[in-house]
């Protein structure tokens, strides 16, 4: 027999598996998968000084430099501010998602570690041009690495 038992308040116990049960121990089995895998996709990051030091600027409606490209291996650290309202720097891929607020530039660490494209974007409504603020980070791979499966 399946044994599960929230203890509380509430007085919830449940050691009989009945289904209403077993849907709530799925459902919340599946939320810890969930933020397990997403732990998992965290940001590689380093120690020490960075070996770049990239400046980013936010603005209606862009992020410049649009297009940063970074050898692998690099340990990078972004300085992303905002010319005018509160935006955001989203990076899919590398799990970056930034607020950056006016006057408060953000550090964002990471080692540049699988090459790829990833693309960034204003993770902040901020507007009507709010989905043209795009760019991407390009890792490309260290000379002498053996090509990436598949390619
Ligand atoms: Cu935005």
């Amino acid at each position: 027999m399946i044994g599960f038992r929230i203890s509380g308040d509430a007085g919830v116990s449940c050691f009989t598996p009945h289904s209403k049960c077993r849907t709530t121990i799925a459902a919340k089995a599946g939320l810890l998968l969930v933020f397990l895998l997403s732990g998992c996709s965290r940001t590689p990051t380093f120690s020490g000084p960075p070996d770049t030091v990239i400046k980013v600027v936010m603005k209606k409606w862009a992020i410049e430099p649009s297009r940063i490209t970074v050898p692998q291996g690099t340990r990078v650290e972004l300085v992303v501010s905002t010319a005018d309202v509160e935006h955001g720097l989203g990076v899919r891929g590398l799990a970056i998602n930034e607020p950056v607020q006016p006057g408060k530039p953000a550090v964002i660490r990471f080692l540049a570690q699988t090459p790829g494209t990833y693309p960034m974007r204003c993770s902040i409504l901020c507007g009507k041009g709010h989905k043209d603020m795009l760019g991407e980070i390009v890792i490309e791979p260290r000379p002498g690495a053996p090509p990436k499966p598949g390619t």
